[in-house]
């Protein structure tokens, strides 16, 4: 048996993160938690391009336009969708769900699924703190991650010129 050998190497490698403006005081933490995380693992500043969203329902649109624009070895979706007292919630997690994995399973680059949904603003919150574990920082450890794994692929199927 063999393994993949998995390295968080950032280095060399470009990230897009798209972020939604809805429940921003959130979703600001995540953004800092993967830029940070980003940064730790070897990316340039230069390397990491944000794109802002109005709400998580935009979020598969803008990540279907940069897969197909390429340029990047990984994309970052982040967001917080809270369920508050409105159906509206599970129109809006399932069908950002839905897609953004969807459009994962067929992109040559990891689309990573970094939105929360939760009951309240609280678990949203706990979950996008640095004292309590940022998701921010665990989607960008993703992405480093997938991004590597790719790049092995390829390069195991590439014919020697
Ligand atoms: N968008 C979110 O990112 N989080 C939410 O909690 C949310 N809620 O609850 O409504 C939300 N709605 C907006 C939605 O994402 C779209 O921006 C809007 O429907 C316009 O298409």
């Amino acid at each position: 048996m063999t393994e993949q050998e998995d390295t968080l190497d950032a280095g060399g490698k470009n990230f897009a993160i798209i972020a939604s403006r809805f429940n921003d005081f959130v979703v600001e933490h995540l953004i800092k938690g993967a830029s940070d995380a980003l940064l730790r693992m070897g990316a340039g500043e230069d390397a990491i391009e944000l794109y802002r969203v109005p709400g998580a329902f935009e979020i598969p649109g803008v990540a279907c336009k940069l897969v197909d624009g390429g340029g990047f070895d990984g994309i970052i979706c982040l967001g917080a969708v809270i369920r508050g007292a409105t159906p509206h919630f599970d129109y809006v997690a399932g069908e950002s769900a839905r897609e953004i994995a969807r459009l994962a399973a067929r992109s040559p680059v990891p689309v990573i699924y970094g939105v929360l949904t939760t009951d309240t603003v609280e678990q949203a919150l706990e979950r996008a703190t640095p004292k309590m574990g940022n998701k921010g920082g665990d989607a960008a450890m993703a992405a480093v991650e997938m991004a590597g794994l790719y790049a092995e692929l390829k390069r195991n199927r590439t014919p020697d010129a």
